[in-house]
């Protein structure tokens, strides 16, 4: 099997360092890999396969340099705006972990458990976008349910990690939090998120538009419409926790057919990277601290609406830096590279 010259873009980030495990454990083929990242962090070591590599400067000239043939970006919209079409004119495949290009008609945007056939879409720009965090675990356990009941409407509440605003972010969770137990919180002052997170939740995860929605939220709505290919209506609630890794999600679907919680729990049993864990009576249900690390989807505390036989409710949980951003990047490059090998 041929094997390939993979550069990650962000390699120093909290998405990237996740990549660079993922790809390891995935026995991805990688020939040489190149860890990129800002002007910053040159020279930082990366461990890969039991060995040591330095980061080199995420530049225009470095993927022809460098040869690259599978580019995997995570360091920001703005980055991938300017480096990813370089990526891509130099003939590598771009898998863009960023918003800048998911609603651009002509890139796919790609969750390998709900439309990998769309990969086939990456000629037309060289470029592959993988969704928010939040929307790929949703699509991921509604995708085997869609198929059983037809959607016709999804309400949703997140409950979104501090890692999904990056390195920083979970430092920012911790330092509070010690700060709390030294009596030592009073007038700190929080950098990444608007209001202190520790012993706290924030209805709010990016910018609020004039709609009173956020654009996490839309991202949610106009993700999973695209990537599902249907006009489902959608409305989403995010809000940020204090928890370290792992977003969950109160998902309420309406169906067009009357749905079944048994057949509901066989589906998504068969489904592929997804994990039924409902035994409530024994205490038994998704949390993040068990999805953290994981590669699957988790669902649980899935029944039917206690007035609408149309209704079902559930509860989703995954790990937002591998399901929902690493994982799923390196899974499109698994089916990318079947592809090329004409599987
Ligand atoms: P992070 O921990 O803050 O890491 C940011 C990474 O980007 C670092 O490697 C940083 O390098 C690099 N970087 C920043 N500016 C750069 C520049 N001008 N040139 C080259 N490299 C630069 O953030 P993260 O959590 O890993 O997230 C990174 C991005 O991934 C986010 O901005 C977002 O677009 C995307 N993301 C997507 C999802 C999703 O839902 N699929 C989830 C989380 C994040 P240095 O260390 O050298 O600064
Ligand atoms: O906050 C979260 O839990 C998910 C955040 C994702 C994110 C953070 C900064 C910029 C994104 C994203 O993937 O949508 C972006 C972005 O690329 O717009």
């Amino acid at each position: 099997m041929k094997e390939y010259i993979v550069a990650v873009a962000g390699a120093t980030g909290a998405v990237g360092k996740e990549m660079i495990e993922v790809l390891e454990e995935f026995n991805i083929p990688v020939k040489k890999l190149v860890p990129l990242a800002s002007a910053n962090s040159v020279g930082k070591k990366i461990e890969w396969r039991g060995q040591e590599i330095a980061v080199k400067e995420l530049t225009e000239t470095v993927f022809k340099e460098e040869g690259i043939e599978i580019a995997l970006f995570s360091a920001g919209g703005s980055v991938s705006a300017k480096y990813a079409p370089h990526a891509a004119s130099a003939g590598a495949v771009v898998i863009d972990n960023t918003s800048y290009f998911r609603m651009q008609e002509d890139v796919p945007l790609v969750v390998p458990e709900v439309n990998k056939e769309d990969i086939k879409e990456w000629k037309k720009t060289g470029i592959i976008a993988n969704p928010n965090c939040s929307t790929i675990q949703m699509v991921t356990a509604l995708k085997p349910l869609d198929e059983l009941f037809d959607i016709e409407r999804i309400d949703i509440a997140t409950y979104q990690a501090t890692s999904g605003a990056g390195m920083q972010a979970m430092e920012e969770l911790v330092d509070q939090m010690k700060k709390f137990f030294e009596f030592k919180l009073d007038g700190y002052k929080p950098q990444k998120f608007v209001h202190q997170i520790a012993l706290n939740l924030i209805p709010q995860i990016d910018s609020f538009l004039d709609t009173g929605y956020t654009k996490e939220e839309m991202k949610m709505v106009n993700e999973t419409q695209k990537i599902m290919h249907k006009n489902m209506q959608i409305s989403a609630t995010c809000v940020r926790v204090p928890v370290l890794r792992g977003h969950s999600e109160a998902i309420t679907i309406r169906c067009k057919k009357p749905v079944d919680a048994n057949a509901a729990r066989a589906a998504l049993a068969k489904a592929d990277a997804v994990v039924v864990e409902d035994e409530p009576m024994k205490s038994i249900y998704p949390m993040p601290l068990n999805a953290s690390g994981k590669n699957d989807t988790f669902v649980g505390r899935i029944r039917v609406d206690n007035f609408d036989p149309k209704i079902l409710h559930l509860w989703i949980v995954a790990d937002n830096l591998r399901v929902g951003a690493a994982t799923n990047a390196v899974r499109i490059a698994k089916e990318w590279i079947k592809m090329q090998e004409g599987n």
